[in-house]
């Protein structure tokens, strides 16, 4: 049977939509959220710094600072509070860029559900800052916070909710215009990524709302520990793909066109996004294979799942390298990695994600160490998994995240990116990926040799293991200080293209459709299939184990209560 083609820009591109620019009103909107992401990344980022300093053994706190709250600054404004915000303000732009303005209503949603988020984001850090939250970002039970703080988290869980809305409603309103048309893939992917995050969120609401705040409040004595801690890991792994599928938008789809290509397939890119629906929520329980009181089966599950996950990003990197490849050889590349040396090394939009993509090879590569159930036993609560996640969020996430503010501000503040400030976004990346090494490797290693994570005391284990660890905490000194500088380059070329380059016209880059690439089955859009899926998944992955916790519930056994 003859295969059918799809015309280069038949599904996405600018042109179907009409589209090239992002709306004024909307770049207010996404400017606003990039204003708190921003100054949440230099709160978090200087928290960091001291902690890398407290861990070497050379510094310590002023009084009253305490290790585990400066800890909690760092994890929430950077792992809950900059990604939300970036990332949800990215995909408003990508939408109105690629889909069309948002109307007013959709835009309205997307200032409500700003302000919630931004309110909660208030009380959540005041209330770190008055040492009354010390609980890390993971705020596991029987840690326990003020009321306000989580008060505040579920604002920023309602916030998102509301906020995401606007510009999902825009996707659905070009598909109703455009009937029979293939929708423009960045606002599917954004519209995969909301998807995503309401269902996973789903499950840290509840524990918030249900078990956290009564408890907190005062209103009940005593919390299920283990079922707040499912709870979180239900949408705590999800987080990671939230946050890391605003990357695969970037490489996907402008990528491509910084480098002067095109989408090797469009088909693949969608089903890679829909893979991540199924995977990332029936998984989270690989963060709990040493907690007691959840059976092995249950575990077992959710380890093969967890490989199944792993599926999507092998299929992002060989679409990464048949881009690279195609431009390559178009612009005359030979030999197996010839196409290595005609990719744009100068230009930071370019250089800044791809460090990302490289960072991801061994980031990944340990992650699947870390799902590797018997493996998971050397690695689990020690300083390879903080190690783990800084190659996987801090460099390939927010590595692109930085690499994407070097065009997304400049456009929507109407300036332009200088050569100048592309040599400092240059220095910029280079600096995150020499801290990253020194800090990662130097985690990695310390990891394996049994130091703990979460933990202030560089000599926990006694004066000989002290020895061992203290030159990779040395390392790690150097890398976060290497990374802080860094944070500082970012922030001013930030604030550099927001208020002081020359005026001009920014592109935000959409790459089209390769010519030769296949037509995409409709069936990828189609989400009332993927929900089913997803609800069934769920449902086999969580129902035994969540019955288990409750019919095994030291607080609500036989007739069963949640508190
Ligand atoms: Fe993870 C713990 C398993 C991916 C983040 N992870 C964490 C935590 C965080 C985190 C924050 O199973 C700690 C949570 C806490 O505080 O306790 N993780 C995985 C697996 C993957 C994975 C299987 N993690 C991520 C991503 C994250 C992230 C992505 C953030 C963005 N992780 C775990 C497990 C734990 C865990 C356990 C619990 C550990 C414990 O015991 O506590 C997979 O998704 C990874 C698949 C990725 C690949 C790589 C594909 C490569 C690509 C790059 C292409 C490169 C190109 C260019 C094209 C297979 C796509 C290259 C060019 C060259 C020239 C080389």
């Amino acid at each position: 049977m003859k295969k059918q083609k799809q015309k280069p820009t038949e599904s996405f591109s600018a042109k179907t939509a009409g589209v090239l620019k992002v709306d004024n009103k909307d770049a207010h909107l996404v400017l606003a959220h990039m204003y708190v992401a921003f100054i949440a990344l230099l709160l978090g980022a200087t928290a960091g710094l001291l902690q890398v300093l407290v861990r070497s053994g050379y510094f310590e706190l002023p009084a009253p600072l305490g290790y585990y709250q400066i800890l909690t600054i760092h994890g929430v404004l950077l792992a809950l509070v900059f990604t939300t915000f970036f990332i949800l303000g990215f995909q408003t732009a990508a939408v109105s860029r690629t889909s069309g303005a948002l109307s007013d209503t959709q835009r309205i949603l997307g200032w409500i559900g700003f302000w919630l988020m931004t309110l909660g984001t208030i009380m959540a850090t005041i209330m770190i800052l008055l040492n009354e939250a010390s609980v890390l970002y993971t705020f596991y039970a029987p840690l326990k916070a003020h009321w306000i703080f989580y008060l505040g988290l579920a604002l920023l869980i309602i916030g998102s909710w509301v906020d995401l809305m606007g510009h999902c409603l825009r996707w659905e309103q070009w598909r109703k215009e455009n009937p029979r048309k293939t929708t423009p893939l960045i606002s599917f992917m954004a519209v995969c990524n909301s998807l995503l995050w309401v269902v996973a969120t789903l499950g840290v609401a509840i524990e918030v709302v249900f078990l956290l705040l009564p408890w907190s409040f005062g209103l009940v004595e005593r919390v299920d520990v283990l079922l707040t801690r499912t709870l979180f890991w239900y949408f705590g792994h999800a987080l990671v793909y939230f946050w890391l599928l605003p990357a695969y938008m970037v490489w996907y789809c402008v990528i491509p066109k910084i480098i002067g290509g095109k989408i090797f397939s469009d088909g693949l890119a969608r089903l890679s996004f829909i893979m991540f629906i199924l995977f990332s929520i029936p998984v989270g329980i690989h963060h709990q294979l040493t907690d007691p009181g959840i059976d092995s089966p249950s575990k077992y599950i959710q380890v093969v799942l967890t490989m199944m996950v792993v599926i999507p990003s092998m299929i992002t990197a060989f679409s990464m390298f048949a881009t690279f490849e195609m431009r390559g050889r178009e612009l005359g590349a030979t030999g197996l990695f010839g196409w290595l040396k005609k990719l744009p090394w100068g230009d930071a939009r370019f250089l800044a994600p791809f460090v990302g993509m490289v960072a991801f090879v061994p980031g990944g590569a340990g992650g699947i160490i870390n799902a590797s159930f018997q493996m998971n036993q050397v690695v689990h609560n020690t300083i390879w998994v903080t190690g783990h996640f800084h190659l996987t969020l801090a460099t390939t996430a927010v590595l692109t995240f930085f690499g994407a503010s070097y065009w997304l501000i400049p456009h929507l503040t109407g300036r332009i990116f200088t050569p100048s400030l592309n040599r400092l976004g240059i220095i910029q990346t280079i600096c995150w990926a020499v801290g990253m090494l020194f800090l990662a490797i130097g985690m990695h290693f310390e990891g394996l040799l049994g130091a703990p994570r979460r933990s202030a005391f560089s000599n926990y284990g006694g004066a000989e293991i002290a020895e061992t660890w203290a030159s990779y905490q040395i390392a790690q000194a150097i890398g976060g200080t290497f990374l802080f500088i860094g944070i500082i380059i970012f922030l001013y070329i930030c604030v550099s293209l927001w208020w002081f380059t020359p005026k001009g016209e920014q592109e935000f880059p959409i790459a089209e459709l390769a010519p030769q690439a296949e037509k995409t089955p409709p069936i990828l859009e189609n989400f009332k299939v993927w929900i089913v899926i997803l609800a069934a998944l769920i449902l086999i992955a969580y129902t035994f184990p969540i019955y288990n916790i409750i019919e095994n519930s030291p607080i609500g056994s036989k007739g069963f209560k949640l508190w």
